[in-house]
């Protein structure tokens, strides 16, 4: 799965994306200088905007890459299993941090608002850990998956439901070997 957003049409829901948008949010393909991007709108401080698309069910090891450039705190990025999630992560208080087994956070490197990033996740089901690159640099080593799981079928990028900003994402990737 490779999605740059060209083929989108700007103020639309972007195609084979489910989108959910609360009150006074969006997730619509926006033209950005030219670059057709999906850009997540949130005025809500309490509800927020998630699309979520599904492939063919990966049972070996899931590669997910997007280019994301977020001027709100705690956008999230997940990778799952039906509605389990492998991976969860999100951006808060200058850094991207990746939700543990256990349920709290660990904070991977440093990371500034309205700049734009390229993240990449390889994911081996087989052992539920995953190995994190930020900008080509690895700065997450077989971290264990949020919840075990025997397949992955499904990405997810959201807004915060407790916080208001827009959140751009681009260029977003799905490969498995
Ligand atoms: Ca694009």
């Amino acid at each position: 799965m490779d999605d740059n957003f060209t083929a989108g049409t700007a103020g639309s829901q972007p195609a084979n994306w489910t989108v959910t948008a609360g009150t006074n949010t969006s997730a619509l393909v926006f033209d950005d200088s030219g670059n057709k991007v999906l850009r997540f709108t949130d005025n809500n401080s309490s509800g927020r905007a998630l699309a979520r698309r599904t492939f063919t069910a990966q049972t070996d090891s899931v590669t997910f890459e997007w280019r994301v450039n977020t001027a709100a705190q705690w956008p999230y990025f997940g990778m799952r299993s039906g509605s389990t999630n492998a991976t969860e992560m999100y951006f808060y208080s200058g850094g991207l941090r990746i939700r543990t087994s256990s349920g709290s956070d660990a904070q991977l490197a440093a990371m500034s608002t309205n700049t734009w990033y390229t993240i990449k996740v390889v994911a081996n089901i087989g052992t539920d850990l995953c190995n994190v690159f930020l900008d080509g640099t690895q700065v997450g080593f077989n971290i264990g998956f949020r919840n075990a799981v025997s397949s992955i079928d499904n990405i997810e990028f959201a807004s915060s439901n407790s916080q208001q900003g827009d959140v751009t994402i681009d260029d977003v990737k799905v490969t498995s070997p």
